[in-house]
């Protein structure tokens, strides 16, 4: 067995800082709220936070369009308060990993206030520009994953520059090496103040050639990242993540393959998009495909058994609640919360958990479009309905799929606001915070949040579930989640009924074990074998020895 990396071992949690803790009252989530909060998380058992940009910005997209990538925004605290965060998380164990966002900037960015200025700035290449059309219009029909021309027109320079995200976004030029270099020294500029790592933000656009119209996994991708890895992270023992939508388990290991000199691993979304409408994406909801949903997991864990790592996660500040896409969020929210839980840390992989899934937040529905706070939604409206989805419809999806559901605030307590502030909050709180908050949970051993802490301390326990070899089991089963781990002679099987309703499902063979119950939402049981009577939503895992003849 080779040595774990700390972060093989180690699960992540994504903090969302305007939705975490609000240390002033002005309604938006801090540095000092995270700190004050840090017990919470080494209480959790997590090794390290993923932290969503808090950089200088206009926060058009709520940060992910940097003005200064060497300072942070006012609303979120100093430099201070972060190396603050660094040294106080330190001093827990945990790391801190900065959310790296390079593919654009903001349009209130030096650089590109230097580069507009006109043509022949020094800083014009940084960003990607383009003669108009014959016709006058866009020099391409590109369009942007924020509604419409992923092009703007910019009067003074008299060109176009492209925004594959908002027009306050535009893209950078990765083609030119000055701008790379400068990238790579911002990154070391983080790294020696002492962070874990990088969460890449949509790294695999980076590569990108325009004129042929490739935008992800671009020609160029990989070369850049090995680039990086040489100038940045190699020799130093940090973590890296890269977003990478366009990733298929064929091309993961070209990112995170031991000899490649790139990342850690990807986060990909082929779970998620699997759950999409041919047509109109995520603003057409669709009924969850269990069967479906499992390959893409199966597919991946095969595809990384000996190389590579994957991330495994639910749900991030993009997508929807876990438990109310995947899950129960009304009558069986708690033990749906936890069998989705159980499932997803019980693979092979870096589990990640979203701010407020480990006390089973839900989605927070509104009445009317109007209500919705999120750019990418109310720049794709418009398209839809162009293109013929009805209001009704898009508000159902939107309701099931928009990224507002993750963004509201944190429950702490039953307090007004759910003790996210003592102001008021900038997005509203799901009203079911009188119920589900940390407060409620805390002493409580039948909670989600309690089931979490125990999926987390088991990982520190139990080899088998960080490195056991992955053997998917039952995978046609509509409605039965199953799995198996090996590692020098211990086997730990996972079953889980992922429906609402009692069933009773037959043990394949090769996937029978008696030992001991190292996880159950339900009832402790000491064996996986023969006929399993399994209640709604109930998970199990059992850990025992392989038996003998492999059966
Ligand atoms: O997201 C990448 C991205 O493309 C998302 O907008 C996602 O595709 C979309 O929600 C799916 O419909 C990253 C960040 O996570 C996101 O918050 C940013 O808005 C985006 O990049 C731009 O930086």
């Amino acid at each position: 067995m080779e040595h774990a990396a700390w972060w093989q071992s180690a699960v992540g949690y994504q903090v969302y800082p305007r939705s975490f803790c609000d240390s002033d009252g002005d309604g938006i989530g801090d540095l000092p709220g995270i700190i004050s909060r840090l017990d919470y998380l080494a209480n959790l058992g997590i090794g390290f936070i993923w932290l969503s940009p808090v950089y200088a910005s206009p926060m058009v997209d709520n940060g992910y369009d940097i003005s200064n990538f060497r300072d942070i925004a006012p609303v979120f605290g100093t430099l201070q308060d972060f190396d603050r965060l660094v040294a106080e998380a330190r001093a827990r164990g945990i790391g801190i990993v900065m959310d790296l966002v390079v593919n654009h900037t903001s349009d209130q960015h030096a650089w590109f206030q230097a580069a507009r200025a006109g043509r022949d700035s020094p800083f014009r290449d940084y960003y990607v520009w383009r003669d108009r059309a014959a016709d006058g219009g866009p020099p391409t029909d590109l369009k942007s994953i924020f509604g419409g021309s992923a092009w703007a027109w910019d009067e003074d320079g008299g060109q176009y520059y492209l925004h594959l995200f908002d027009r306050s976004q535009p893209d950078l030029n990765w083609a030119n090496p000055r701008l790379r270099a400068e990238i790579y020294a911002m990154m070391n500029w983080w790294l020696d103040r002492g962070i874990a790592g990088f969460r890449m933000d949509v790294i695999d656009l980076i590569g990108k050639d325009v004129d042929h119209a490739i935008i992800a996994d671009g020609p160029k991708l990989h070369d850049y990242l090995q680039e990086m890895h040489r100038e940045t992270l190699a020799g130093r023992d940090v973590v890296t993540v890269g977003e990478a939508w366009s990733a298929r388990p064929e091309t993961a290991r070209l990112y995170c393959g031991r000899d490649r000199g790139e990342l850690s691993m990807v986060f990909q979304f082929a779970h998620v998009t699997e759950g999409w409408d041919a047509t109109f994406g995520k603003w057409r909801d669709r009924p969850r495909d269990l069967v479906a949903l499992k390959r893409v997991f199966n597919d991946w864990q095969r595809a990384l058994a000996d190389d590579g790592w994957n991330s495994l996660f639910w749900s991030n500040h993009d997508l929807p609640r876990a438990v109310s896409k995947y899950g129960d969020d009304g009558r069986w929210r708690v033990r749906s919360a936890k069998a989705l839980a159980t499932v997803l840390h019980l693979m092979k992989g870096t589990p990640f958990i979203f701010q407020g899934e480990e006390i089973g937040m839900t989605n927070r529905p509104v009445a009317q479009i109007a209500d919705f706070n999120d750019i990418e939604l109310r720049g794709q409206w418009p398209q839809m309905r162009a293109r013929g989805l009805s209001e009704a419809d898009f508000l159902a999806g939107a309701n099931a799929n928009g990224r507002d559901n993750a963004r509201t605030p944190m429950q702490w307590d039953d307090t007004p606001n759910a003790g996210f502030t003592t102001g008021t909050p900038w997005l509203a709180v799901n009203p079911n915070f009188r119920e589900i908050n940390v407060a409620a949970q805390a002493g409580d051993a039948s909670s989600v949040l309690a089931h979490y802490r125990h999926l987390i301390s088991l990982r520190r326990r139990h080899p088998v579930i960080v490195h056991g070899r992955f053997t998917a089991l039952a995978e046609d089963h509509p409605a039965v989640w199953a799995y198996m781990r090996e590692l020098d002679g211990a086997r730990l099987t996972l079953v889980a009924n992922m429906t609402g309703a009692p069933l009773r499902f037959v043990m394949p063979a090769r996937g029978v074990v008696e030992g001991r119950c190292l996880v159950s939402n339900v009832a402790a049981r000491g064996a996986l074998t023969g006929s399993v009577e399994l209640a709604p939503w109930e998970a199990v895992a059992v850990l025992g020895p392989v038996p003998p003849q492999g059966t």
